[in-house]
C-alpha cells in the first residue's frame, strides 16, 4: 500500500479523532498529523493512545494561523488534508457569531492557501447536512440532495456554507483538488457533552433535569460516527474532485424519542425531562438522501441506530474520567450560562 501523509485539522474533537484513529487502525504506512489548537472542545486526553503511534503526530496550530500552517506544510509535504476543524455548536453561534465566521470560514482559506502553494492532491472539506437550512415535518417524502439550494438558519450554519462556496470556488478559480462531504448528525464516543446525547446520558446519570428544547418534536437523521468516517475514507480515496457528497444514514428520530430511549436504557423516570425555551431558529427536521454516495462509492452505513446507541451509552459509562474532567471544569459555566435562566 503507498505511503501517504493526511493532515487532519480538528482531530482532538469528536469526529476528527475518531477519523484520526480509523485511518491509524486501517493503513498502517500511512503518517497522520494532527493540526489542533485544543479550544474548549478539543481534549488532548482524547488523543492519549495514537499519541503512542510513531505513524501519529500532534502539532498545536490554530487553523487561522497562515504562517504556522505554512511551516508544517513545508515540514510534511502532505498529500491530503482533511479538515474537521470547526466551532461547531448551533447554541454557542447563536450567543457569539463572531469566532463561528471567523474558524470556520477563514480557517478554510488557509488551509486551502497551502493547499495550493503545496500541491496537495486532495482538500476534502467537512461539512454539515445543516446548510440546506431545514425540511417541514409534515412533508417526509422531502430530503436533502446534493443539488438541494443552500438555506442555512444558524450562524454555524452560515458559516459551513459560507466555506463550501470558497472550497467549490477554489477548484473552478485555481484547480484546487477539492471535495466536501455533508453529513447529518453524528453519535458515538468522544460527543462533547454539550451535545443532545451525551449531555442526556450524563444528566440521567446525576439525575438532573433533561432539557428538552420546544416541543421535543425536532427531527435530526442519526448516524454512528464511525461510518462517517468510512465515508470520508472513501471519498479521499475514491470520490471525484469539485464533488459534494451527502452521508446519512436514513435514521430519523424526534429528540424526545431518544431522550425517553436514553432513560430507559438508563433505567431512570421520564419525570426528569423538562420543556425548555426553544432554541432561536430552531431547524424542524434534518433528513438526507445517500443515494449518490452509496451508488459512486458503494458506501452504506453499517451501524444501527439500536446498537449504536447502546454502544455508546456504555461507551460513556465506562468512560467516566473522560467526561467527568470536561464537566469540572470550565464547561460548568458555559451549563449555568446556557440552562441557568431556562
Ligand atoms: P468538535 O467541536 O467536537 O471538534 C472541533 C475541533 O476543532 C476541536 O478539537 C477544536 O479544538 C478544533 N478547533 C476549533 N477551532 C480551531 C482552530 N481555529 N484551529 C484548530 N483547531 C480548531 O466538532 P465535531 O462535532 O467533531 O465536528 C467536526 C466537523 O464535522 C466540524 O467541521 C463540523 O461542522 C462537522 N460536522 C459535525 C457533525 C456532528 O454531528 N457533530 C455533523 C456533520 C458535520
Ligand atoms: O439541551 C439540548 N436540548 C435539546 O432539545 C440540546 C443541546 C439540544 N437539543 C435539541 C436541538 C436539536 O434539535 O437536540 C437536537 C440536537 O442538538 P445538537 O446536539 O446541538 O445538534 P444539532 O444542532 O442538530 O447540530 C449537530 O449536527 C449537525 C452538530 O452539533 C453540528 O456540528 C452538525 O453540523
Amino acid at each position: 500500500m503507498d505511503k501517504k501523509t493526511i493532515i487532519v485539522t480538528g482531530g482532538a474533537g469528536f469526529i476528527g479523532s475518531n477519523f484520526v484513529y480509523h485511518m491509524l487502525g486501517k493503513y498502517p504506512n500511512y503518517r497522520i498529523v494532527c493540526v489542533d489548537c485544543l479550544t474548549y472542545a478539543g481534549n488532548l486526553s482524547t488523543l492519549k493512545k495514537a499519541l503512542e503511534n510513531p505513524n501519529f503526530r500532534f502539532a498545536k496550530i490554530d487553523i487561522r494561523d497562515a504562517e504556522a500552517i505554512d511551516k508544517l506544510f513545508a515540514e510534511e509535504h502532505p498529500d491530503i488534508v482533511v479538515n474537521f476543524a470547526a466551532e461547531s455548536h448551533v447554541d454557542r453561534s447563536i450567543r457569539d457569531p463572531k469566532i463561528f465566521l471567523e474558524t470556520n470560514i477563514m480557517g478554510p482559506e488557509v488551509l486551502m492557501e497551502a493547499c495550493k502553494k503545496y500541491n496537495v492532491s486532495r482538500y476534502h472539506q467537512v461539512s454539515t447536512d445543516e446548510v440546506y437550512g431545514d425540511l417541514p415535518l409534515d412533508r417526509p417524502d422531502l430530503f436533502f440532495t446534493e443539488t438541494t439550494n443552500l438555506h442555512a438558519s444558524s450562524p454555524y450554519s452560515a458559516s459551513k456554507a459560507s466555506a463550501d462556496l470558497v472550497t467549490l470556488a477554489y477548484h473552478r478559480t485555481y484547480g484546487l483538488p477539492v471535495t466536501i462531504s455533508r453529513c447529518s448528525n453524528n453519535y458515538g464516543p468522544y460527543h462533547f457533552p454539550e451535545k443532545l446525547i451525551p449531555l442526556m446520558i450524563i444528566n440521567a446519570l446525576h439525575d438532573k433535569p433533561l432539557p428538552v428544547y420546544g416541543d421535543g418534536l425536532n427531527v435530526r437523521d442519526w448516524l454512528y460516527v464511525e461510518d462517517h468516517c468510512k465515508a470520508i475514507d472513501l471519498i479521499i480515496h475514491n470520490g471525484k474532485v469539485g464533488e459534494v457528497y451527502n452521508v446519512g444514514g436514513h435514521n430519523e428520530m424526534a429528540n424526545i424519542d431518544i431522550v425517553k430511549l436514553i432513560l430507559k436504557e438508563l433505567g431512570k423516570p421520564e419525570s426528569l425531562i423538562t420543556f425548555v425555551e426553544d432554541r432561536k431558529g430552531h431547524d424542524r427536521r434534518y433528513a438526507i438522501d445517500p443515494t449518490k454516495i452509496h451508488n459512486e462509492l458503494g458506501w452504506l452505513p453499517e451501524t444501527k441506530f439500536a446498537d449504536g446507541i447502546v454502544k455508546t451509552i456504555k461507551w460513556y459509562l465506562e468512560n467516566e474520567d473522560w467526561w467527568q474532567e470536561i464537566i469540572s471544569g470550565d464547561y460548568q459555566n458555559y451549563y449555568e450560562k446556557m440552562y441557568g435562566d431556562k
